[in-house]
């Protein structure tokens, strides 16, 4: 077994109700990165993504196809498994909830919360949004041109029928006082006070069954109902775990996730829901939930109606995969709306990319191979400016954990391109070509060694935002494969003087927009 600390972090799981889109690729990005952070941190890390199969929209998606609901929840998740494959996610697993072993949770998660007594029968009447999949209170939908909607924008019908009910009214003291107790259940913190003043305004009941539809998963004894989405949905997270089956099973470390990735728009679910659900069926519950913003087009909502849909596949064949997980972790504050398209991109990529650590690296190590035989020279004595830098650099994986503890992404690739600016500024005012030209080889060797020190530890750190390119970045420097995790980070790992480097090849490339025929 492992001595290592367990991790456990989830993205949303999919609807495949179609192919996926930029947001998807957000999100399964940004949580890889996070995964892959801990990772290298020497965490032993479970990272779970996934679809979620049932529910009223893909049956009326399928029908609209003329497919079986079945079909068309397997070929449209084989298309988010293959975005995966395609964006370098390194998730653990990936679940499906059509999976047996998820029926099987689900049922026992339910048999859970009525065993406590959570679960009564009764009718339903109210609105119902199939595209959120969600019931809304009547003050929380109103009439435009003749069409009811919800709140976030999509249409309501009205549903009236028999239903299995959750005691989520009973819950609303219990969660003010998790969320009170534990200040960092939700993040950020605009989506815990949108939180915490929805609890306050009082929960209701939740209706957790339908009869008017059969795409999903029985409820126990009563096969004339199948569960609500969201409570089979939910449950994938802990299912993946194996907890409920087997406490000490392999997996069952795992369980309680420590974060939860999700965009804003599913909070409710995630910290209202899901919380209570656990409560009711004496299940710990996840350390936090996270809720990243939207992926926008010039702070436009993307839609087909507009034209301005930006699709991940097509950026990906544009730019590169690195250019895109960078773009997409450095330009968006982590858990705010922001902008994505190609000008920014390019914009974004040459200044930090191509202008910085690329250039930074290609100039400080083709001076060693050109001037020092390709020997990573032996530094002199270490001048104040030296020392100074290195500290910097030293002190990054500091910043970076705290920052990634509290999943602000942005912050960490800041903070290392901005030691990355930091070098840049200490190479030109250390001017190695100068100290080669009056004949001081010794310094010369000594910057040019602290230089490409520095960008060993960028290139260690950049790791968890663009795999490939990091690993080519360390190449250069020659870094033995056994030295390349946070452990190699800061005195421990220092460059070997007298190894040897190869000339440097681009790994950032300046990016060029294809002409076009204006
Ligand atoms: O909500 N920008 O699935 P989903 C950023 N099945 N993120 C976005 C986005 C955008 N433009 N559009 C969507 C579901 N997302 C449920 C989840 S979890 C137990 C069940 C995010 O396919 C969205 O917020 O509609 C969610 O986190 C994820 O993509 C999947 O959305």
């Amino acid at each position: 077994m492992s001595d290592k600390t367990p991790y456990y972090i989830t993205t949303a799981i999919s609807y495949p109700n179609g192919k996926p889109h930029i947001g998807h690729a957000y999100e399964l990005i940004a949580t890889d990165a996070m995964a892959r952070f801990q990772r290298l941190d020497d965490k032993d890390v479970f990272f779970l993504t996934g679809t979620d199969e049932h529910g009223q929209k893909m049956q009326q998606t399928a029908r609209a196809e003329g497919i079986t609901p079945e079909a068309l929840a397997e070929r449209n998740s084989n298309e988010f498994r293959e975005m995966g494959r395609l964006l370098n996610a390194s998730n653990d697993d990936f679940i499906r909830t059509t999976e047996q072993r998820h029926h099987e949770a689900s049922q026992e998660i339910w048999n859970r919360m009525a065993d406590n007594g959570d679960i009564y029968k009764d009718t339903y009447a109210g609105w119902y949004s199939v595209r959120d999949e969600a019931y809304y209170a009547e003050d929380e939908t109103a009439v435009r041109d003749g069409v009811r909607y919800g709140p976030q924008g999509t249409p309501v019908e009205w549903v009236e029928e028999s239903s299995y009910f959750f005691k989520l009214s009973a819950y609303g003291d219990k969660l003010l006082k998790h969320y009170e107790e534990n200040p960092d259940f939700i993040g950020p913190n605009e989506r815990r006070n949108e939180v915490i003043s929805f609890v306050k305004s009082g929960l209701r009941d939740l209706s957790v069954s339908r009869t008017t539809f059969d795409w999903g998963i029985k409820v126990p004894n009563d096969p004339a109902h199948v569960m609500y989405v969201w409570v089979d949905a939910l449950t994938n997270y802990i299912t993946a775990t194996g907890y409920m089956d087997d406490p000490n099973g392999p997996r069952a470390k795992y369980w309680p996730a420590d974060v939860h990735i999700i965009g804003k728009d599913i909070i409710r679910f995630h910290a209202v829901y899901w919380p209570a659900f656990l409560m009711s069926a004496r299940l710990p519950l996840p350390k936090r939930v996270f809720a990243h913003g939207f992926v926008l087009n010039n702070g436009e909502k993307m839609s087909k109606s507009l034209g301005n849909v930006v699709d991940p596949f097509e950026l990906l064949e544009k730019f590169g995969l690195d250019y895109v997980r960078y773009y997409l972790c450095r330009e968006i504050s982590f858990g705010q709306d922001g902008n994505c398209n190609e000008q920014l991109i390019a914009t974004r990529v040459n200044a930090d990319l191509a202008n910085g650590i690329g250039n930074l690296a290609s100039r400080s190590l083709s001076m060693i191979v050109k001037n020092c035989d390709g020997i990573v020279p032996q530094p002199g004595e270490l001048t104040d400016a030296d020392k100074e830098l290195l500290a910097l650099a030293d002190g990054l994986l500091v910043s970076c954990r705290e920052d990634m503890d509290k999943q602000l992404i942005h912050k960490a690739l800041a903070s290392i391109i901005g030691v990355v600016s930091e070098t840049d500024r200490y190479f030109a005012a250390q001017a190695p070509w100068t100290l080669k030209k009056i004949g001081n080889t010794e310094r010369m060797g000594t910057v040019l060694y602290v230089t490409a020190e520095v960008v060993r530890q960028i290139a260690i750190l950049l790791q968890p935002f663009m795999p490939d390119s990091s690993a080519k970045l360390l190449d250069l420097v020659a870094a033995p494969a056994d030295k390349r995790d946070f452990a190699a980070l800061g005195e421990a790992g220092r460059l070997k003087p007298g190894i040897v480097l190869d000339a440097p090849q681009p790994v950032f490339p300046r990016y060029v927009a294809p002409e076009t025929d204006a």
